[in-house]
């Protein structure tokens, strides 16, 4: 029998655990971050997120109410491993075995993330993803926590978003570890992420277990038919769509001159190996889709971004285009044929600014039809043949918005961050319905 697909929520660790101290977690590179002057907006702090380490049980309940059949979260690897390499942190890892046998029991399939974004600050010390050896970190981290729940859990993500945690973090500094690297420094960066990716996926497969790879997608467009703006569209369509993806499709990375990287810095003998055919899926977060101009003199880069015309917007600014979403899997499919394997749109979802009403209603109608809208496209894109096996609401309760700390509300759950109360939302009962009546037809 062919596995049901994945009706799931997706969530991140940092975001929404809080318990920064508890039970011997070690900091991680957001811990520090976070702690900047003007690193995140209005000085939120991280540290109470959603308190999902002391309330897992409440949040889990949740889910059961939502009816999903799929959960994806991630493990925090300074909790499983404070120092980064080395001691395993039993108590760390018993935390995450407790969630994923209350979601067992409940039917739920747990798809973890080992890699969203908080690396331990210890191994940010030693040089971060700019050196090699947190590619290795990496894998033994993988190893020890897919030895502890690998009997019970056999679809795992290695890394989340690749692409913004190396941008965003390494070369903008507006992520953590708030680097600013030169171009070819930030693709150094970008080669240790996709070579742990390698490794780890080796660490799972050899136990028998799938290995998949979420990256960020979004279509681009040339904002005009100038020969400029297509320029700028195909480097920025490379950077966003292909950086991360055609080496582990395709065992090569795609042309970076327009980067004005000729080769890829660390690169060494057997590391393409290791990352060609590492996915046994690919995991396609999509928000938006992205219109490139020809770049602002003395940018550095060779894109600019212009904006999507006749599109709604979210609280974030981001254009709402659900059509998006069916022509990256479009896109995806005629690019790299019968390389690419099994697709999860493994994070789907807007920021609005939810009001909760007198009697405690929230009514978000603009987060029902979004939801509604990339639903429909990925359907059609099934029936179009595209091989989706899973969809997954970003996110269950609002959370820390990263550099945006708490003001960005992506949930289907209101958490009130004062008391950590959780309401849900409209979009609640409505994802719950869909789901209901998906996995109904389905068994039927
Ligand atoms: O909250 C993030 C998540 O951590 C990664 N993907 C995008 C989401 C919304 O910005």
């Amino acid at each position: 029998m062919s596995s049901p697909f994945l009706w799931g929520v997706a969530s991140s660790a940092f975001q929404i655990e809080g318990a920064l101290d508890a039970d011997g977690r070690g900091p991680s590179v957001w811990d520090v971050f976070a702690e900047r002057p003007g690193a995140v907006r209005d000085g939120h702090s991280p540290a109470p997120a959603c308190d999902h380490y002391h309330r897992w049980a409440e949040d889990v309940e949740l889910l059961d109410r939502l009816g999903v059949n799929a959960y994806r979260f991630s493990l925090a690897w300074p909790r499983v491993v404070p120092t980064g390499r080395g001691a395993v942190n039993g108590a760390g890892l018993d935390f995450y075995d407790r969630l994923v046998d209350a979601l067992l029991a409940r039917g739920i399939t747990p798809v973890p993330t080992l890699f969203h974004w908080d690396l331990p600050q210890a191994l940010e010390d030693a040089g971060g993803w700019s050196e090699r050896d947190t590619a290795y970190a990496f894998a033994e981290y993988a190893a020890a926590a897919s030895d502890r729940l690998g009997d019970r859990v056999d679809r795992w993500i290695t890394l989340n978003e690749p692409l913004v945690h190396t941008t965003y973090g390494h070369a903008l500094g507006v992520h953590a570890p708030g680097r600013t690297l030169a171009v070819p420094e930030v693709m150094r960066v970008a080669h240790h992420m996709l070579l742990a990716h390698g490794l780890a996926a080796g660490e799972l497969r050899s136990r028998g277990l799938e290995a998949l790879l979420t990256n960020n997608y979004s279509p681009v467009s040339p904002a005009t038919g100038s020969e400029a703006d297509a320029a700028a569209a195909h480097a920025y369509d490379t950077l966003h769509n292909r950086l991360f993806t055609d080496p582990v499709l395709t065992g090569a990375y795609p042309d970076l001159s327009a980067f004005g990287v000729a080769e890829v810095p660390g690169v060494r003998e057997g590391d393409l190996k290791a990352v060609a055919g590492s996915a046994d899926g690919l995991g396609v977060n999509y928000y938006n889709p992205t219109v490139a101009t020809a770049p602002d003199e003395g940018s550095g880069l060779p894109f600019g971004f212009g904006e999507v015309a006749g599109a709604p917007v979210t609280a974030f600014g981001w254009p709402v285009v659900p059509e998006g979403l069916g022509r990256m899997i479009d896109l995806l499919r005629e690019r790299h044929g019968e390389a690419l394997p099994p697709l999860y749109v493994t994070e789907n979802g807007c920021s609005h600014e939810d009001r909760v009403s007198p009697g405690g209603r929230i009514a978000d109608p603009e987060r029902i039809a979004y939801l509604e809208g990339h639903v429909a496209a990925v359907e059609a894109a099934r029936e179009r043949g595209a091989d989706v096996r899973g969809y997954f609401v970003w996110t269950l309760t609002d959370n820390f918005e990263w550099a945006e700390g708490y003001h960005q509300r992506f949930g289907l759950v209101h958490v009130d961050h004062a008391t950590q109360a959780r309401t849900p939302k409209d979009s609640f009962a409505w994802y719950r319905d869909l789901v209901a009546a998906r996995t109904a037809s389905a068994g039927a």
